[in-house]
């Protein structure tokens, strides 16, 4: 029997989920995921009857969960409980008010969850659990955040709890984290706030042991067949010897390709090498904005144009592929700091680069920043677009808005072809082809970004990777 549910919005591996789910069997609990439409999560929940169902929430998927888990509620009353973990609970915990939520889970899950099965197995008192905020017969009770766990101590994230979601338990690229925390306080990231909850417990940036990363390498190689690695660690290349020693032991004991994250300001010829060396097929960096006072003094990302003219240089000279992370709609930011950061992008020349709608991030010093600016009216984060691609808390539906949102969507295809700046300047940006704009950004996004990242896939199982994204994206709106 099914002790604890898990849901999650994107088929992508959830480490948070799969975290939790090895530290509960460990101790002899059961767990299973469910993915997919509204129908299909109810649908679960009444089949398997869990004693709890555990949402993971980023900020704008958190309207979707509660909405579900107050139909779930209507249906099975007390006979399920409703918990809420991950980013947006943690930052917004006062998502406990709303129908439906019985419990939330601020910060690190591990413990936590473990001690919320044992207690309903056991006494079911449940109510003074760390990291717990948990609303019982209309009382509220709030307990502190523990310190944070010692991430050496716990048990391999558990892969086998996709087993019934074919598309992510047959993926050839297995996604692996070295640690937890990001020692940079960029204000659009929640990694401040973060630390600011944990204040006192606790180290927030720690990195695992090598040689039990490399036995997690090792028994997802041998199990899973997989023929690449996601590091989707924030900044793992932060401490330099510990990355030129991890990544050395990687090269002789594993050997398999693998995509990382890279910060511009970060980067060395020697460290390039050693990617390069070791296996790195494609890295990602953020420039986030190409307007360096934007940037710096609004973003504090601390890295200069040259930083990321160097680092593109770099990957170049060692020919690994790159994509790099931006954002339109920032505070303050009008069509002339947009076309800043496309120019940046012609100079750098990467396979892809991302662009997302910035969205205010709930607690953030540049959410508070927005409002302070009037960009913003309230830091109500219920407006949020939960793809960060679609719509915009600054943007106006005005015409300097509406040109902003096509730039966006046609920037790809000026930074491939730079000469359509000048007709894209006078002509594209004025035109409504919105729809048009969008068919050609996901055909580049396929052939030029997404063929690369899922190396080895072959083109036909690439191409049927992305039409499945595509379609299941419908599932979660
Ligand atoms: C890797 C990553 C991704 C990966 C994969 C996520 C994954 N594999 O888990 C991808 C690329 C898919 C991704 C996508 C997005 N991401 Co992201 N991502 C991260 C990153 C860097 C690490 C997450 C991670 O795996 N951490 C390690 C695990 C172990 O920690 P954890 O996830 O926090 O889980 C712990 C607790 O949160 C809790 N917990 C987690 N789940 C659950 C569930 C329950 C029921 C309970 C009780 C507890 C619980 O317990 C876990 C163990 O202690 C974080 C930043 C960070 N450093 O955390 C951003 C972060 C989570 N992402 C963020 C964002 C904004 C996004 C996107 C919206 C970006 C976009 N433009 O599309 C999408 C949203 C996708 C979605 N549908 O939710 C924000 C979320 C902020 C917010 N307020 O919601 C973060 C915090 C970064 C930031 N900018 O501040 N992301």
């Amino acid at each position: 029997m099914t002790d604890i549910l898990f849901v999650q919005n994107y088929y992508e591996q959830t480490l948070g989920i799969m975290q939790i789910s090895a530290c509960l069997k460990k101790n002899g609990f059961e767990t299973d995921i469910a993915i997919g439409t509204r129908q299909d999560i109810i649908k679960k929940t009444l089949a398997e009857k869990p004693k709890v169902i555990g949402f993971y929430c980023t900020t704008g998927f958190h309207h979707r969960n509660i909405s579900i888990a107050a139909e779930i509620k209507k249906i099975l009353g007390d006979k399920i409980l409703t918990l809420f973990g991950g980013p947006h609970p943690t930052f917004v915990p006062d998502m406990i008010k709303a129908e439906g939520v019985d419990i939330i889970c601020r910060g690190e899950g591990e413990s936590a969850v473990l001690e919320l099965l044992q207690a309903l197995k056991n006494t079911n008192d449940y109510t003074g659990i760390k990291n717990l905020t948990v609303k019982k017969e209309g009382k509220i009770y709030e307990n502190e955040v523990r310190p944070f766990c010692d991430i050496n101590t716990l048990p391999h994230p558990d892969r086998e709890i996709y087993r019934d979601v074919k598309y992510i338990y047959k993926n050839k690229r297995q996604e692996v984290m070295f640690g937890r925390g990001c020692p940079f306080d960029c204000t659009f990231c929640s990694t401040h706030v973060y630390r600011e909850i944990y204040k006192g417990k606790g180290n927030y940036v720690r990195f695992r042991a090598i040689p039990d990363i490399i036995a997690e390498f090792k028994d997802i190689k041998n199990k899973y067949r997989s023929s690449c690695f996601f590091f989707n660690d924030d900044t793992f290349i932060f401490k330099k010897d510990y990355c030129a020693e991890l990544l050395n032991t990687y090269k002789k004991e594993i050997g398999l390709p693998f995509a990382c994250h890279l910060r511009a300001d970060l980067v060395t010829d020697d460290l390039m090498k050693l990617l390069k060396e070791t296996g790195c097929y494609f890295a990602y960096f953020g420039i986030e904005s190409g307007n360096e006072e934007l940037r710096n003094l609004v973003l504090k990302k601390n890295i200069s144009d040259k930083h990321i003219l160097d680092c593109a240089s770099l990957l170049h000279k060692y020919k690994i592929p790159f994509a790099t992370f931006n954002m339109v709609g920032l505070p303050g930011e009008a069509l002339r700091e947009v076309w800043d950061t496309v120019n940046i992008n012609v100079k750098v020349k990467p396979v892809w680069a991302w662009f997302s709608v910035y969205q205010t991030l709930p607690r953030t010093e540049l959410a508070q920043y927005a409002l302070d600016k009037g960009c913003i009216s309230s830091v109500d984060v219920s407006g949020s677009d939960a793809t960060f691609h679609e719509s915009s808390i600054i943007i106006r539906n005005n015409s300097e808005g509406k040109r902003i949102m096509r730039l966006k969507n046609i920037a790809n295809f000026i930074i491939k072809f730079p000469f359509l700046k000048m007709p894209a300047e006078k002509i594209f940006l004025n035109m409504p082809f919105d729809m048009v704009y969008d068919l050609i950004d996901k055909a580049l996004y396929f052939i030029s970004y997404y063929s690369k990242l899922t190396y080895k896939l072959g083109f036909f199982r690439s191409l049927y990777s992305a039409f499945f994204i595509v379609c299941r994206l419908k599932e979660f709106k």
